[in-house]
């Protein structure tokens, strides 16, 4: 069974409180740990040899050095963020440079609707450049301060935090500009071109209700990772076995 299909099988979380709702996408469950997940191993970098290549329907193709996005203006955000395997948190304050801001050094034709975001190792998520160019959009080295751990995408990630988490590619090495919208890794595999969490738009085709736990058996990166956070955060109780 594919990712898509596991996912369509669970059952789907308890409707929450309209104040919660407002924030809570529908059928998510809020945690406070930082869930890692990936496809493939955590790439090793020597950092003299990292470069971000920057093509497509772009002014003039650049290949940047890790410097030279340092030295672009930087900004700290806070943001939600929601996986499509059900759990958001809220309140994540990434560093980075605004795609925006990006973007503006760059140059793009007035062809480029949508964006391949290729990250390591052969890791593809399709955007379009509409919603790359929201204020909450970062090229993010940071997290709560800190350098991102390498786990979580250092040196450098996407985080783009109005659509589910699959689209903020961890390990960021290249930005492909296209005049049509193409699907990238997941969404070759059954996930939602768009993507976005409130119109749970998880699945290409018609989107069944469900949940997942499968992000419960992850790695988290945070202190209140202890299993007395883990049952309190979903019951296993709830989950059917099929
Ligand atoms: N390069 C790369 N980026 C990736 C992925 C991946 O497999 N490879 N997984 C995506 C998915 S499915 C999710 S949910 C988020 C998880 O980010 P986190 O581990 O920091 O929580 O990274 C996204 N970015
Ligand atoms: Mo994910």
């Amino acid at each position: 069974m594919n990712k898509a299909d596991r996912i369509k099988r669970m059952k789907v979380p308890a409707p929450v409180g309209p104040g919660l709702a407002k924030r809570l996408p529908p059928g998510q469950i809020l945690t406070e740990r930082f869930p890692i997940l990936h496809e493939g191993d955590v790439p090793v970098y020597d950092m003299n040899e990292w470069t971000l290549r920057v093509f497509g329907e772009v002014d003039q193709e650049v290949t940047l050095s890790y410097e030279e996005i340092m030295a672009m203006p930087q900004v700290t955000v806070t943001s939600d963020i929601h996986c499509v395997t059900r759990w958001s948190r809220f309140d994540n304050a990434f560093t980075g440079v605004r795609f925006r801001d990006f973007l503006q050094a760059i140059g793009v034709t007035p062809r480029a609707n949508f964006v391949m975001l290729h990250g390591d190792h052969d890791y593809t998520a399709n955007v379009p450049l509409a919603d790359l160019e929201r204020d909450d959009v970062l090229l993010a080295h940071s997290f709560d301060g800190e350098r991102l751990t390498d786990k979580h995408g250092w040196p450098l990630r996407l985080v783009v935090p109005h659509l589910y988490f699959w689209k903020s590619v961890k390990w960021i090495r290249g930005i492909e500009f296209m005049t049509e919208n193409k699907p990238g890794f997941w969404e070759q595999n059954g996930f939602h071109l768009i993507a976005d969490p409130f119109r749970e738009e998880r699945f290409s085709g018609e989107a069944l209700p469900i949940p997942e736990d499968e992000w419960e058996k992850k790695e988290f990166d945070c202190d209140v990772d202890k299993s007395k956070d883990r049952s309190r955060t979903t019951p296993k109780a709830r989950h059917r076995v099929r």
